[in-house]
């Protein structure tokens, strides 16, 4: 990646983390932790990675589709979405009211450019299983890419998908496990441990590639280049885990841990966020 980009990418993730929390305060409240530790992920998927993307038409055939499994996240995509020019940037402020075209969780019925609806956790991923057999069975030519929480990695569902994609050689698959190592109502070790998540995905015969920062979108890219050729070279489904942090860069959410999950954002907040994005 050159200078440049590198220096895209970080304005860019200062503006999607703006968004994000000027959608969330204008409510009052949401899942501000897994909405910030997934934004360099999705930012470099959505600005640089993904193929046939076109804002006037958010259904094209063949496109390069994206799927966000760990479905409370998506202050985020509307954020990437809001910038892209899917839709207008004044329906930020409408997250989660009623009549939005913008709930909390995804929903492709309600939203240009969400290619899946999700929010129960482990359904998405393997939704994504099956588009990607889909996108394989028609040789459209298409990657699909897939948003896993670490949390979610606890549901069983998330490893019948992990099965099936191997079994189907699914090498267009690719998907993200965000690892930033809370859930809900603590840490995921605390809760039920994941440990070791890159032997859990090899064993299911995937490639594994681990991102040390999550948040370096050097690295993130480097990987999804990887995974894109040893899909394409073996057949099988790649997992790229990014080691992230929840909550990330804004200081109020960081420091408190797994009980940022889901949390008030009062305005003298909002502006202290700003502030810090600045
Ligand atoms: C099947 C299911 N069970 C429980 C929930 C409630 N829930 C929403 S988010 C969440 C925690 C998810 O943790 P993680 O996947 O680590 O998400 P992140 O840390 O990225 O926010 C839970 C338990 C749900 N949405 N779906
Ligand atoms: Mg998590």
């Amino acid at each position: 990646m050159s200078n440049m980009d590198k220096a895209f990418f970080t304005e860019k993730c200062k503006t999607i983390r703006k968004l994000i929390m000027e959608g969330i305060a204008s409510i009052g409240s949401g899942h501000v932790g897994g909405c910030l530790s997934c934004v360099e992920a999705l930012t470099v998927l959505r600005y640089k990675m993904m193929e046939n993307l076109d804002p006037a038409n958010p259904k094209a055939e063949g496109r390069d589709r994206l799927v966000i499994s760990k479905g409370h996240a998506g202050p985020t995509m509307y954020a990437i979405l809001a910038d892209q020019g899917y839709f207008p940037m004044d329906w930020i402020t409408t997250l989660n009211k009623l009549n939005t075209h913008l709930p909390s969780h995804t929903d492709m019925n309600h939203t240009p450019g969400i290619d899946m609806t999700a929010g129960s956790l482990g359904q998405g991923i393997a939704n994504a299983v099956g588009l990607a057999y889909g996108a394989k069975l028609k040789g459209d030519g298409a990657t699909i890419y897939c948003l896993v929480g670490d949390g979610e990695s606890q549901e069983g569902e998330v490893w019948e998908a992990a099965h099936i994609a191997a079994a189907k050689n699914l090498g267009n698959l690719i998907c993200m496990t965000d690892y930033n190592k809370l859930q809900i109502d603590g840490s995921v070790e605390q809760v039920s441990g994941l440990h070791p998540l890159d032997a859990k995905w090899k064993s299911f015969n995937w490639n594994v590639f681990e991102v040390a920062d999550g948040h370096d979108t050097d690295q993130i890219e480097s990987a999804v280049t990887l995974a894109k050729a040893a899909g394409k070279a073996n057949g099988k489904p790649s997992m790229i885990i990014l080691n992230t942090v929840k909550g990330k860069g804004v200081s109020f959410a960081e420091e408190i841990g797994f009980a940022c999950h889901h949390i008030a954002v009062s305005p003298e907040q909002y502006e202290q966020a700003l502030k810090e994005l600045a």
